[in-house]
Protein backbone atom coordinates (compact mmCIF):
# COMPACT_ATOMS: atom_id res chain seq x y z
CA UNK A 1 0.00 0.00 0.00
CA UNK A 2 1.33 3.63 -0.77
CA UNK A 3 4.60 2.19 -2.34
CA UNK A 4 5.81 5.02 -4.70
CA UNK A 5 9.16 5.70 -6.75
CA UNK A 6 10.30 7.54 -4.50
CA UNK A 7 10.31 4.74 -2.04
CA UNK A 8 11.95 2.62 -4.62
CA UNK A 9 14.48 5.56 -5.09
CA UNK A 10 15.63 6.04 -1.35
CA UNK A 11 15.36 2.20 -0.64
CA UNK A 12 12.24 3.21 1.85
CA UNK A 13 9.17 1.33 2.73
CA UNK A 14 6.99 3.93 3.16
CA UNK A 15 6.87 7.36 0.96
CA UNK A 16 7.34 9.57 4.56
CA UNK A 17 10.67 11.68 5.00
CA UNK A 18 11.21 13.25 8.34
CA UNK A 19 11.73 16.88 7.48
CA UNK A 20 15.09 18.31 9.09
CA UNK A 21 14.57 20.80 12.15
CA UNK A 22 17.54 22.41 13.66
CA UNK A 23 18.19 21.80 17.39
CA UNK A 24 15.29 19.45 16.85
CA UNK A 25 15.85 16.24 14.70
CA UNK A 26 19.15 14.55 15.86
CA UNK A 27 20.13 11.21 15.59
CA UNK A 28 18.15 9.44 17.94
CA UNK A 29 14.39 10.54 16.18
CA UNK A 30 16.26 10.14 12.68
CA UNK A 31 17.57 6.55 13.51
CA UNK A 32 13.89 6.05 14.97
CA UNK A 33 12.33 7.26 12.02
CA UNK A 34 14.17 4.79 9.64
CA UNK A 35 13.51 2.11 11.70
CA UNK A 36 9.98 2.40 11.38
CA UNK A 37 10.60 2.34 7.51
CA UNK A 38 10.34 5.80 6.80
CA UNK A 39 13.46 7.84 6.19
CA UNK A 40 15.08 10.23 8.93
CA UNK A 41 16.57 12.88 8.78
CA UNK A 42 19.43 14.67 11.24
CA UNK A 43 19.49 18.41 10.97
CA UNK A 44 23.25 20.08 10.62
CA UNK A 45 21.57 23.49 10.31
CA UNK A 46 22.54 24.02 13.82
CA UNK A 47 26.11 22.34 14.06
CA UNK A 48 29.40 24.82 14.48
CA UNK A 49 31.63 22.10 14.59
CA UNK A 50 31.93 19.73 11.59
CA UNK A 51 33.21 16.98 13.90
CA UNK A 52 30.35 16.83 15.51
CA UNK A 53 28.62 16.52 12.21
CA UNK A 54 30.12 13.80 11.75
CA UNK A 55 29.68 11.77 15.33
CA UNK A 56 26.07 12.43 15.06
CA UNK A 57 26.21 10.62 11.59
CA UNK A 58 27.79 7.77 13.67
CA UNK A 59 25.30 7.45 16.26
CA UNK A 60 22.76 6.75 13.45
CA UNK A 61 24.84 4.09 12.10
CA UNK A 62 24.75 2.40 15.69
CA UNK A 63 21.00 3.04 15.83
CA UNK A 64 19.95 1.91 12.46
CA UNK A 65 21.60 0.13 9.18
CA UNK A 66 18.44 1.22 7.27
CA UNK A 67 18.77 4.54 4.95
CA UNK A 68 18.92 7.78 6.60
CA UNK A 69 19.37 11.41 5.57
CA UNK A 70 21.96 14.73 6.61
CA UNK A 71 19.68 17.89 5.69
CA UNK A 72 21.84 21.12 5.25
CA UNK A 73 20.32 24.16 5.72
CA UNK A 74 22.15 26.38 3.08
CA UNK A 75 22.89 29.28 5.42
CA UNK A 76 25.12 27.63 7.45
CA UNK A 77 28.81 28.59 6.36
CA UNK A 78 30.55 25.34 7.13
CA UNK A 79 27.90 23.26 4.53
CA UNK A 80 31.27 22.81 2.22
CA UNK A 81 32.86 21.23 5.26
CA UNK A 82 29.86 19.49 5.78
CA UNK A 83 29.61 17.90 2.35
CA UNK A 84 33.00 16.69 2.30
CA UNK A 85 32.10 14.67 5.96
CA UNK A 86 28.77 13.06 4.20
CA UNK A 87 31.02 12.08 1.35
CA UNK A 88 33.37 10.34 3.89
CA UNK A 89 30.51 8.90 6.09
CA UNK A 90 28.94 7.48 3.14
CA UNK A 91 25.62 9.03 3.96
CA UNK A 92 23.03 7.71 1.41
CA UNK A 93 20.61 10.98 1.18
CA UNK A 94 20.91 14.62 1.34
CA UNK A 95 18.28 16.89 1.67
CA UNK A 96 18.65 21.24 1.31
CA UNK A 97 16.99 24.20 2.66
CA UNK A 98 17.13 28.04 3.04
CA UNK A 99 18.74 28.33 -0.37
CA UNK A 100 20.05 26.49 -3.80
CA UNK A 101 22.70 23.61 -3.26
CA UNK A 102 22.98 23.44 -7.05
CA UNK A 103 26.56 23.39 -6.94
CA UNK A 104 26.87 20.29 -4.21
CA UNK A 105 24.44 18.40 -6.27
CA UNK A 106 27.39 16.97 -8.84
CA UNK A 107 29.82 16.20 -5.89
CA UNK A 108 27.30 14.37 -4.66
CA UNK A 109 25.72 12.59 -7.21
CA UNK A 110 29.10 11.29 -8.27
CA UNK A 111 29.28 9.75 -4.95
CA UNK A 112 25.97 8.30 -5.08
CA UNK A 113 24.15 10.43 -2.97
CA UNK A 114 20.53 10.78 -3.56
CA UNK A 115 20.15 14.47 -3.22
CA UNK A 116 16.89 16.05 -2.23
CA UNK A 117 16.23 19.78 -2.39
CA UNK A 118 13.60 21.28 -0.69
CA UNK A 119 12.14 24.09 -2.66
CA UNK A 120 9.53 27.00 -2.63
CA UNK A 121 8.79 27.44 -5.94
CA UNK A 122 8.88 26.45 -9.95
CA UNK A 123 12.01 28.38 -10.46
CA UNK A 124 13.80 26.27 -7.96
CA UNK A 125 12.47 22.80 -8.72
CA UNK A 126 13.20 23.09 -12.23
CA UNK A 127 16.77 24.34 -11.50
CA UNK A 128 17.68 21.67 -9.22
CA UNK A 129 16.42 18.77 -11.35
CA UNK A 130 18.86 20.27 -14.23
CA UNK A 131 21.51 20.42 -11.63
CA UNK A 132 21.22 16.65 -11.09
CA UNK A 133 18.68 16.34 -7.80
CA UNK A 134 16.82 13.20 -8.11
CA UNK A 135 13.76 14.48 -6.33
CA UNK A 136 12.65 17.78 -4.89
CA UNK A 137 10.77 18.56 -1.80
CA UNK A 138 7.87 21.01 -2.29
CA UNK A 139 7.23 23.09 0.74
CA UNK A 140 4.47 25.13 1.09
CA UNK A 141 4.11 28.18 3.18
CA UNK A 142 2.09 25.95 6.12
CA UNK A 143 5.16 24.69 7.36
CA UNK A 144 6.91 25.81 9.97
CA UNK A 145 10.34 27.61 10.25
CA UNK A 146 11.78 29.08 7.20
CA UNK A 147 9.47 29.41 4.39
CA UNK A 148 8.25 30.37 1.11
CA UNK A 149 5.27 32.76 0.00
CA UNK A 150 3.00 30.30 -1.70
CA UNK A 151 0.47 27.62 -0.32
CA UNK A 152 1.17 23.29 -0.62
CA UNK A 153 -2.00 23.54 -2.67
CA UNK A 154 -1.23 25.69 -4.82
CA UNK A 155 2.35 24.97 -5.34
CA UNK A 156 2.71 21.00 -5.48
CA UNK A 157 0.63 20.16 -9.05
CA UNK A 158 2.44 23.31 -10.32
CA UNK A 159 5.85 21.88 -10.11
CA UNK A 160 4.48 18.16 -10.81
CA UNK A 161 3.56 19.69 -13.88
CA UNK A 162 6.72 21.41 -14.05
CA UNK A 163 9.27 18.34 -13.32
CA UNK A 164 10.13 14.95 -14.54
CA UNK A 165 11.83 13.82 -11.14
CA UNK A 166 9.56 12.70 -7.72
CA UNK A 167 8.17 15.69 -5.96
CA UNK A 168 7.83 15.22 -2.07
CA UNK A 169 4.95 17.48 -0.49
CA UNK A 170 5.70 19.50 3.00
CA UNK A 171 3.89 21.87 4.95
CA UNK A 172 0.80 21.35 6.58
CA UNK A 173 0.81 17.60 6.65
CA UNK A 174 0.37 15.76 9.83
CA UNK A 175 -2.56 13.17 9.54
CA UNK A 176 -3.76 10.58 6.86
CA UNK A 177 -5.81 12.65 4.91
CA UNK A 178 -2.90 15.13 4.80
CA UNK A 179 -1.20 11.94 2.89
CA UNK A 180 -3.22 10.89 0.94
CA UNK A 181 -4.37 14.86 -0.09
CA UNK A 182 -0.94 14.99 -0.98
CA UNK A 183 -0.68 11.73 -3.60
CA UNK A 184 -3.92 13.24 -5.00
CA UNK A 185 -1.78 16.31 -5.98
CA UNK A 186 0.88 14.25 -8.13
CA UNK A 187 3.33 13.63 -5.36
CA UNK A 188 5.12 10.66 -4.71
CA UNK A 189 5.62 11.09 -1.04
CA UNK A 190 5.46 13.41 1.74
CA UNK A 191 7.66 15.26 4.49
CA UNK A 192 6.63 16.19 8.05
CA UNK A 193 8.65 18.39 10.50
CA UNK A 194 5.98 19.13 13.25
CA UNK A 195 4.53 15.78 13.57
CA UNK A 196 7.45 14.17 14.16
CA UNK A 197 8.93 17.04 16.56
CA UNK A 198 5.79 15.75 18.72
CA UNK A 199 6.83 12.18 19.22
CA UNK A 200 8.11 10.44 22.30
CA UNK A 201 11.41 9.95 20.50
CA UNK A 202 11.99 13.41 19.67
CA UNK A 203 14.52 15.30 22.20
CA UNK A 204 13.24 18.68 21.97
CA UNK A 205 12.32 20.09 25.54
CA UNK A 206 9.33 18.86 26.71
CA UNK A 207 7.78 22.69 27.05
CA UNK A 208 8.59 22.79 22.94
CA UNK A 209 6.07 19.49 23.00
CA UNK A 210 3.27 20.81 25.43
CA UNK A 211 3.30 23.60 23.26
CA UNK A 212 2.32 22.41 20.46
CA UNK A 213 -0.21 20.28 22.26
CA UNK A 214 -1.79 23.74 23.03
CA UNK A 215 -1.70 25.05 20.08
CA UNK A 216 -5.14 26.08 18.24
CA UNK A 217 -5.30 26.87 14.18
CA UNK A 218 -4.31 30.12 14.44
CA UNK A 219 -1.48 30.03 17.56
CA UNK A 220 1.29 30.21 14.43
CA UNK A 221 2.70 33.31 13.08
CA UNK A 222 5.46 34.58 10.25
CA UNK A 223 8.00 36.86 11.23
CA UNK A 224 11.10 38.29 10.09
CA UNK A 225 9.69 39.11 6.63
CA UNK A 226 11.65 42.41 6.88
CA UNK A 227 14.45 40.47 6.82
CA UNK A 228 14.06 38.44 3.60
CA UNK A 229 14.23 35.10 5.52
CA UNK A 230 10.39 35.04 6.73
CA UNK A 231 10.11 32.17 9.77
CA UNK A 232 6.63 30.86 10.78
CA UNK A 233 7.13 30.19 14.61
CA UNK A 234 4.34 29.77 17.79
CA UNK A 235 2.56 33.36 18.54
CA UNK A 236 4.58 33.94 22.14
CA UNK A 237 6.52 36.77 23.56
CA UNK A 238 9.40 36.79 21.12
CA UNK A 239 6.67 36.45 18.48
CA UNK A 240 4.99 39.46 19.89
CA UNK A 241 8.29 41.51 19.99
CA UNK A 242 9.19 40.31 16.45
CA UNK A 243 6.23 41.92 15.16
CA UNK A 244 6.12 44.62 17.11
CA UNK A 245 9.48 45.69 15.32
CA UNK A 246 8.23 44.99 11.94
CA UNK A 247 5.69 47.84 12.66
CA UNK A 248 7.85 50.85 13.93
CA UNK A 249 9.52 49.43 11.05
CA UNK A 250 12.99 48.91 13.03
CA UNK A 251 16.43 48.66 11.49
CA UNK A 252 17.30 44.96 10.38
CA UNK A 253 20.52 44.50 13.42
CA UNK A 254 17.84 44.44 15.69
CA UNK A 255 15.82 41.81 14.71
CA UNK A 256 19.30 40.00 14.17
CA UNK A 257 20.12 40.71 18.00
CA UNK A 258 16.62 39.41 18.79
CA UNK A 259 16.94 36.29 16.83
CA UNK A 260 20.60 35.13 17.70
CA UNK A 261 19.93 31.74 19.82
CA UNK A 262 16.52 31.96 19.88
CA UNK A 263 15.71 28.62 18.67
CA UNK A 264 18.30 26.70 20.90
CA UNK A 265 16.40 28.58 23.79
CA UNK A 266 12.95 27.22 22.85
CA UNK A 267 14.11 23.53 22.19
CA UNK A 268 17.47 23.43 24.24
CA UNK A 269 16.57 24.85 26.92
CA UNK A 270 12.67 25.00 27.18
CA UNK A 271 12.17 29.03 27.29
CA UNK A 272 8.87 29.16 24.88
CA UNK A 273 8.26 32.56 25.74
CA UNK A 274 10.98 33.72 24.96
CA UNK A 275 12.38 31.45 22.37
CA UNK A 276 11.49 30.74 18.83
CA UNK A 277 8.96 27.59 18.83
CA UNK A 278 9.05 26.98 15.23
CA UNK A 279 5.65 24.85 14.22
CA UNK A 280 3.80 24.65 11.01
CA UNK A 281 0.20 25.26 10.59
CA UNK A 282 -0.57 21.89 10.92
CA UNK A 283 0.37 22.15 14.87
CA UNK A 284 -3.12 22.37 16.04
CA UNK A 285 -4.45 19.02 14.50
CA UNK A 286 -1.63 17.22 16.88
CA UNK A 287 -3.67 16.07 20.27
CA UNK A 288 -0.77 13.64 21.36
CA UNK A 289 2.93 12.84 21.45
CA UNK A 290 3.17 9.22 19.82
CA UNK A 291 5.97 7.05 19.03
CA UNK A 292 7.24 7.29 15.80
CA UNK A 293 6.24 4.02 14.56
CA UNK A 294 2.84 4.84 15.43
CA UNK A 295 2.73 8.49 13.72
CA UNK A 296 3.48 6.72 10.77
CA UNK A 297 1.29 3.90 10.78
CA UNK A 298 -1.96 6.00 12.29
CA UNK A 299 -1.13 8.00 9.24
CA UNK A 300 -1.09 5.13 6.36
CA UNK A 301 -4.14 2.91 7.91
CA UNK A 302 -5.72 6.81 8.08
CA UNK A 303 -5.15 6.89 4.59
CA UNK A 304 -6.25 4.05 3.42
CA UNK A 305 -9.88 4.16 5.43
CA UNK A 306 -10.18 7.50 3.59
CA UNK A 307 -9.44 6.55 0.45
CA UNK A 308 -11.93 3.53 0.80
CA UNK A 309 -14.08 6.27 1.98
CA UNK A 310 -13.85 7.95 -1.06
CA UNK A 311 -13.64 5.20 -3.61
CA UNK A 312 -17.77 4.61 -2.35
CA UNK A 313 -18.23 8.35 -3.61
CA UNK A 314 -17.50 7.51 -7.44
CA UNK A 315 -19.16 3.72 -7.02
CA UNK A 316 -21.75 4.01 -9.98
CA UNK A 317 -24.97 2.51 -8.74
CA UNK A 318 -26.77 0.01 -10.43
O1 LIG B 1 14.86 25.49 5.29
C1 LIG B 1 13.72 25.28 5.62
N1 LIG B 1 13.27 25.53 6.88
C2 LIG B 1 14.03 26.06 7.88
S1 LIG B 1 15.68 26.44 7.82
C3 LIG B 1 15.64 27.02 9.38
S2 LIG B 1 17.01 27.70 10.18
C4 LIG B 1 16.70 29.36 9.94
N2 LIG B 1 16.46 30.10 11.01
C5 LIG B 1 16.22 31.40 10.88
C6 LIG B 1 16.20 32.01 9.66
C7 LIG B 1 16.38 31.27 8.55
C8 LIG B 1 16.65 29.90 8.67
C9 LIG B 1 14.40 26.87 9.89
N3 LIG B 1 13.53 26.33 9.05
N4 LIG B 1 12.82 24.80 4.75
C10 LIG B 1 13.15 24.61 3.37
C11 LIG B 1 12.91 25.84 2.61
N5 LIG B 1 13.75 26.34 1.77
N6 LIG B 1 11.83 26.61 2.70
C12 LIG B 1 12.01 27.66 1.83
C13 LIG B 1 13.22 27.46 1.25
C14 LIG B 1 13.87 28.28 0.27
C15 LIG B 1 13.61 29.64 0.19
C16 LIG B 1 14.27 30.41 -0.74
C17 LIG B 1 14.78 27.72 -0.60
C18 LIG B 1 15.44 28.48 -1.52
C19 LIG B 1 15.17 29.83 -1.59
O2 LIG B 1 15.78 30.61 -2.52
C20 LIG B 1 16.98 30.12 -3.05
C21 LIG B 1 17.47 30.90 -4.20
O3 LIG B 1 18.63 31.29 -4.11
O4 LIG B 1 16.71 31.03 -5.15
Amino acid sequence: MFKTELCRLLEIDYPIIQGGMAWVSDAHLAAAVSEAGALGVVAAGHIQDPEELRREIGRVKELTSRPFGVNLMLMNPLVPRFVEIILEEGVPVVTTGAGNPGRFIPLLRDAGVKVVPVVASIALARRVEREGAHAVVVEGTEAGGHIGELTTMALVPQVVDAVSIPVVAAGGIADGRGFLAALALGAQGVQMGTRFAASTECRVHENWKRVYLRARDRDTVVTGRPTGHPVRIIKNRLAREFLKLEKEGAPLEVYERLGVGALRRAAVEGDVKGGSVMAGQIVGLIKEVKPVKDIIQDILAQAKGELERLQTLVEVEV
